[in-house]
């Protein structure tokens, strides 16, 4: 492979810096009215480089603080007059630095108020210019102070609507030629005002696809040349479109890497020309939505890291939930949200979790992606199933944590197995102990406190901090109820016991037991696409799988402390765990995170979400590259008021008990290094459950 053919990220990195520093530059001279805007383009290719850090943070920030102006808007540079591009530009580069703090929203958000027409339209500025690049910028401003209910986004869309041409395309005002970077505003505007249908899909994305010449680069319209900035305007419309697979991606990678200056950093509009921070940019930011050069994916929409997003997301969420803190106890398992911490328990830090749509893996064979090597053109659902599980991989070797959402779960299968869970735990204690576990049958019911009391009192003697010892001296305050169905048409899978006369909870059960199965499959994909396997490479360990569903109930404490534990230290065993929080009982997980600080787990009021853990197995077959993270549960009630009842549904995903688990080809170590020898699942589960009964209190049971 040339050298041309790879991304010289170390050179692009000191480019950009080396750019931002040189105050003297013609360049920097030429860029002296978008200053703000460049500051975006070069912070945002080194966040996507992996080296943001090499800015400071401060220095960048007061810079963008003194480009605020008094009517709310901010200005390209010091002194100058605001503008809705400067305004966009500032709110990104305060979220790419996580310093949104910095921003005085209600006024941003009366700025942009102020700039619209009663068309629908937007105005750049106080003197009147109106053009579909402003429509964007208000409504991804709006978007990104989750605000979009602060302008009058169906009239800004209908306004879009009239820019639309007979080609498809759009253009800056009604009756403006199709232009590709008006293109990426207008859809991107659809696309954030979730209105993609006004669009016409297919048309345009033909016109799109066009814009490919044959030296692999696009154009912004026929008959122009080629030009790298396009490789963001037309790739991230059709990413939007779901059409990115209409282009040759990699005769497009082609051209962008052909574009660099190899030796210098940076890169241009076209092979040879000089380099500027624009293109720079724009050629990184292609190269993510190709799913390249491992370039971490960026929002089409918003133009910025998915990880940023997501950050924002939380934040979001976080003061939405700070806002209503609904505690709806015991009831629902969709509604949760409280951010409270545990006084004592550990430094108060936000939900650090990520929240992944398992779209792309919905309703597929599993045929379309994952076996593509360059030459393989990147297919429709491709682009989006690598997005997934390129933030899978970052989440399972970072947090071990990710939450779900469009997960293919119904709504009535959890509800009708939440409910028979309550049921079951409100029979008598003796119906229960009916089909208790024991030696020959590892499964079913088990009473408070089972679980660690030797630990508990092993920590008691120890003397250790008053808030831990009073949190352990009572054992773990719960029951739980275990079922292992096993795979369907698996004739040797176990016989489950259940309760006498409980019909019902059998088929609820059931239905559930084989949704979370196929469920599992579906992550195990993403897991194989995350680590660079065919898609489908788990497939096979899941013919017979032991998985296992547990419901934990937590009875009402009449004298609850705060901080009291309510599940001890533990980390799963199996592949991975699949949870279902219900009532008010996801403000009370906490994960370890790697320096020993506790992270509350928060989830979003009503949101329709699974939480995922991975468990020791997983660790152990990705050779430690994935983290199976130390988690508990802890009481939030202060005072003398009684805490509620709580409950959560656990799937513990366990593969072929006969499965061989050794290093994953592509998790061997640069040195060629396996941590572990080969162990079968079984044996790995047999060997966890030994540890926990002799008393070992990280470790919990599956
Ligand atoms: C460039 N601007 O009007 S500009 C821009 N262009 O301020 C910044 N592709 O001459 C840089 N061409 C380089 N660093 C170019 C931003 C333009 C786009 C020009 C360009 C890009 C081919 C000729 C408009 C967002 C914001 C602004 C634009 C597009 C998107 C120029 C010419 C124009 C401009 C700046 C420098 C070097 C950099
Ligand atoms: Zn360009």
């Amino acid at each position: 492979m040339s050298r041309e053919m790879s991304l010289v990220r170390e050179a692009h990195a000191k480019y950009i810096c080396r750019v931002s520093a040189q105050s003297d530059s013609l360049e920097f001279a030429l860029s002296e009215h978008l200053r703000l805007s460049g500051v975006y383009w070069g912070a945002c290719a080194l966040d996507l480089l992996g080296q943001l850090h090499t800015l400071d943070r401060e220095f960048v920030v007061n810079f963008v603080k003194s480009c605020a102006q008094p009517n709310g808007g901010y200005a390209g540079n010091v002194g100058h007059d605001a503008h809705l591009l400067y305004t966009l530009s500032a709110i990104q580069v305060l979220a790419l630095f996580d310093a949104m703090d910095e921003l005085d929203e209600d006024a941003v958000m009366q700025y942009v108020q102020s700039l619209q027409n009663e068309d629908g339209s937007f105005k750049g500025d106080e003197w009147g210019e109106v053009d579909t690049r402003f429509s964007y910028c208000a409504i991804c401003c709006s978007s990104l102070l989750g605000r979009l209910d602060q302008i009058n986004l169906p009239r800004a869309l209908a306004y879009i609507k009239q820019c639309e041409n007979f080609d498809g395309g759009f253009g800056c005002e009604p009756g403006g030629e199709s232009h590709a970077g008006q293109v990426f505003t207008c859809v991107g505007a659809l696309a954030i005002g979730d209105s993609l249908e006004l669009c016409s899909g297919e048309t345009l994305s033909w016109w799109l696809c066009e814009r490919q010449t044959p030296g692999g680069g696009l154009n912004g319209r026929p008959q122009k040349d080629a030009d790298v900035c396009y490789s963001w305007w037309v790739l991230s419309s059709l990413t939007l479109l779901r059409r990115a697979s209409w282009v040759d991606a990699s005769a497009l990678r082609a051209f962008i890497l052909g574009c660099q200056d190899v030796d210098d950093g940076g890169i241009s509009d076209k092979p040879g020309d000089e380099p500027d921070v624009f293109h720079t940019f724009f050629g990184i930011a292609g190269l993510s939505l190709l799913g390249t050069d491992g370039v971490p994916p960026i929002d089409a929409a918003h133009a910025l890291p998915v990880s940023v997003m997501e950050r924002l997301k939380r934040r979001r969420e976080r003061r939405a939930a700070a806002a209503t803190d609904a505690h709806t106890a015991g009831a629902a398992p969709t509604a949760a949200g409280s951010t409270a911490a545990v006084e004592g328990a550990g430094e108060r830090t936000g939900d650090g979790v990520p929240t992944v749509s398992l779209k792309a893996f919905l309703d597929d064979d599993g045929c379309g992606g994952g076996g593509g090597g360059d030459d393989d053109e990147v297919g429709v659902g491709d682009v989006a199933k690598r997005r997934v599980a390129a933030l899978w991989d970052a989440a399972c070797k970072d947090v071990g944590f990710v939450k779900i959402v469009d997960h293919g779960v119904p709504a009535e299968i959890v509800r009708a197995c939440w409910r028979s869970a309550t049921d079951f735990f409100d029979r008598p204690i003796e119906e229960k102990r009916a089909v208790a576990m024991s030696d020959d049958y590892p499964y079913g019911y088990q009473g408070f406190g089972s679980e660690h009391l030797a630990a508990s009192l092993e920590e008691e003697k120890n003397g250790d901090s008053a808030a831990q010892t009073s949190a352990v001296q009572t054992g773990d305050p719960k029951e739980l109820f275990n079922v292992c169905i096993g795979a369907s048409g698996d004739a040797d899978a176990p016989t489950p016991r259940w309760p006498r006369q409980s019909e019902e909870m059998q088929a609820a059960w059931t239905e559930y037991y084989r949704h979370l199965s196929s469920l599992s499959s579906r992550l195990l994909r993403v897991c194989a696409l995350a680590l660079g396997l065919p898609e489908t490479w788990f497939d096979a360990y899941m013919t017979r799988h032991r998985s296992v569903i547990r419901a934990i109930n937590y009875p009402a404490d009449e004298q609850p402390s705060r901080g009291q534990l309510r599940a001890s230290t533990h980390t799963d065993y199996g592949a991975f765990t699949v949870l279902r929080l219900g009532g008010a009982s996801a403000d009370g997980l906490q994960l370890m995170r790697r320096d020993g600080s506790w992270i509350d787990v928060c989830l979003s009021s009503g949101e329709d979400c699974f939480v995922i853990n991975l468990g020791d197995l997983m660790a152990r077959w990705t050779n430690d590259r994935w983290v199976s993270t130390p988690h508990r549960v802890v009481n939030l009630t202060t005072g003398e008021e009684r805490s509620s009842r709580r409950q959560s549904i656990a799937f513990f995903c366990n593969v072929n008990m006969d499965a061989k688990i050794a290093c994953i080809p592509t998790c061997v170590d640069a040195q060629g290094g396996e941590k572990y020898p080969p162990i079968t699942a079984g044996e790995h589960l047999l060997k966890k459950h030994w540890q926990t009964m002799a008393g070992n209190p990280c470790k919990s049971s599956t």
